[in-house]
């Protein structure tokens, strides 16, 4: 028989959410959700625990961004839960960098009453026509006794690659009424079979290459895919480039990770493997040249339109990649070719070295990242939240754990700061999480550390102060020979801020000062901001400078 429960909406949402294993609701409070939070706050009979940790943040971009962080790190739902209309709407960025980061993230939005619609209530807007395009999902629930199969059925869409973030919104009298409903059971997500015609022509492209290359993103952690790449580029030999997600997959000191040489590899290679990121302007569009694509992806939705890959072999990564490890065929050698960018690797890392140890005066924000890997542990959780002060954080540091790295992504929304180090903090209480940060991007989410601090969610902010948007500023004065709307005030004390807030920092202006101050920072237990006066005349080299 099948069980059944009793409750209002709430009860019978977190009822469905615990057995989709979320643990944790992302919240900024509003009357039309008070019985999701009634729901959570109960204690769960013969465990003392309420049903869901409560963690609300003072701007609601906040709160889906760390939904969008436990989802990303841990690979399972996260739930944020907004107030009707404005709590929705300041949510939406939040939405829209899920959707495009693939982050099954649901957003359960309350929403004025149904039965009076259309009298003007409090908040009355229809939320599904603003989130529909950025949402794998959006539907209103109402009636209430649907409210669990409706989470269930949600959550299963977001969980389903190609993944994405889900909407449902509660009518008041849906959410505050009681009903029964069917006990929820877990998601079931369908693995999607690859074409084994597709994936062994890819093996045999990739086995008959002279120069191939492989590019790894966020899909191969996402889809749990990475001991697969790793087989995968062992077996055939191929360098491994990640962006995203990706990055870690392959520890630094892997004869096939590399991370500095892509200029390199992708101007020499006659065949570029992308696997589980799309050929956007990240990849030159997919265009390299000469060289022949292999574009492998999680889902058939995924394959470009804008370019005609060799093959594009679409479903379950760690089957395809795992197929591809299993090759049985001859394969040309790629030892010339690997030792090649191994030179080349090896000249870009001395260069490297050398801008990191650099003593400017101004510090340049290379010396920072120095400092940095000197104090960060190997499972450091690192957050990039700014422009040019975060390209420098691409490139000098080199995650070496598998899902450790997380930046905005494609859509490139400044201000997912405090929420993903919320995220990260609540999904692992003893790493060390640290956030780089831009001062105009500070700007977005520095109020958060109030939510931080209060919450006792511990956190390092670095701050790469150069007084201006730099990643704006540098490109206008070298397109026009002028700038506006990209002056910062100079040397502000970020730092007093945070201390303002309860939590604890300190400026530094000499490099000699930083590794100290950040190692007092890691050491505090509390949110500190080490705020680092920095050189407005250093611009991050690009050849495209637009973002
Ligand atoms: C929400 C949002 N607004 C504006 C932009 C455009 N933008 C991209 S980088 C950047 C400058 C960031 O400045 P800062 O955080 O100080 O970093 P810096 O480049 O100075 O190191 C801006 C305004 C954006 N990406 N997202
Ligand atoms: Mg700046």
């Amino acid at each position: 028989m099948t069980e059944r429960i009793e409750g209002h909406g709430g009860v019978l949402a977190v009822s469905a959410l615990r057995a989709a294993g979320i643990t944790e609701m992302f919240t900024l409070s509003g009357g039309h959700v008070f019985p999701l939070y009634d729901a959570a706050h109960e204690t769960v009979p013969g465990t003392g625990e309420p049903a869901m940790r409560i963690i609300d943040v003072r701007h609601e971009q906040s709160a889906v961004f760390a939904a969008e962080a436990v989802a990303k790190l841990q690979r399972r739902p996260g739930l944020a839960v907004l107030t009707a209309g404005p709590g929705v709407t300041n949510g939406i960025s939040g939405l829209t960098s899920a959707y495009f980061n693939a982050s099954p993230v649901l957003v359960m939005g309350g929403r004025a009453p149904a039965f009076r619609w259309g009298s003007g209530s409090l908040q009355e807007m229809d939320h599904l026509p603003l989130v529909a395009p950025v949402t794998k999902h959006a539907a209103t629930v109402f009636a209430t006794d649907e409210i669990p199969a409706a989470v269930t059925g949600a959550l299963t869409t977001a969980l389903t690659p190609h993944r994405g973030p889900v909407f449902l919104d509660l009518p008041l009298e849906v959410v505050f009424s009681v009903a029964e409903a069917t006990a929820p059971d877990a998601p079931v997500v369908p693995v999607v079979e690859p074409d084994p015609d597709e994936v062994s022509k890819a093996a045999r492209l990739i086995a008959a290459a002279q120069r191939p290359v492989i590019i790894a993103g966020s899909d191969v952690y996402a889809g749990d895919a990475v001991a697969a790449l790793r087989e995968a580029a062992e077996a055939l030999q191929v360098p491994v480039f990640t962006n995203g997600m990706g990055r870690g997959a392959l520890p630094a000191q892997h004869p096939l990770a590399f991370a500095k040489a892509r200029r390199t590899a992708l101007r020499g290679a006659d065949l570029v493997v992308v696997i589980g990121t799309p050929l956007d302007f990240r990849l030159g569009f997919g265009d390299f040249g000469a060289a022949r694509v292999v574009h492998i992806v999680d889902a058939p939705s995924q394959r470009a339109t804008h370019v005609q890959p060799a093959v594009s072999p679409a479903g379950d990564l760690r089957l395809i990649l795992s197929a591809l490890a299993d090759h049985a065929g001859d394969r040309e050698d790629h030892a010339g070719w690997i030792a090649d960018l191994r030179a080349a690797e090896d000249a870009a890392k001395e260069r490297d070295a050398g801008e990191m140890a650099a003593e400017t005066d101004p510090i340049r924000p290379a010396r920072i990242y120095g400092e940095l890997r000197r104090v960060l542990a190997p499972d450091a959780v690192t957050i990039g939240d700014g422009g040019d002060f975060v390209s420098y954080a691409g490139r000098y540091l080199e995650p070496s754990v598998p899902g450790t790295w997380l930046d905005p992504g494609p859509y490139g929304c400044l201000g997912t700061g405090m929420g993903y180090a919320m995220g990260a903090r609540v999904t692992y209480p003893d790493r060390q999480i640290c956030v780089l940060m831009g001062d105009g991007a500070a700007g977005f989410s520095l109020m958060d550390v109030e939510s931080l601090v209060r919450q006792k969610l511990p956190v390092v902010i670095v701050v790469g102060n150069n007084g201006i948007w730099g990643l704006e500023k540098h490109p206008m004065q070298a397109m026009y020979g002028y700038d506006v709307a990209a002056d910062l005030q100079p040397e502000l004390r970020y730092d007093e801020v945070v201390r303002a807030m309860g939590g604890a920092g300190e400026t530094v202006g000499k490099a000699a000062d930083l590794g100290p101050a950040l190692q007092r920072a890691f050491d505090s237990g509390v949110p500190y901001l080490v705020n680092v006066l920095t050189d407005p005349g250093d611009a991050y080299p690009r050849s495209s400078n637009l973002a």
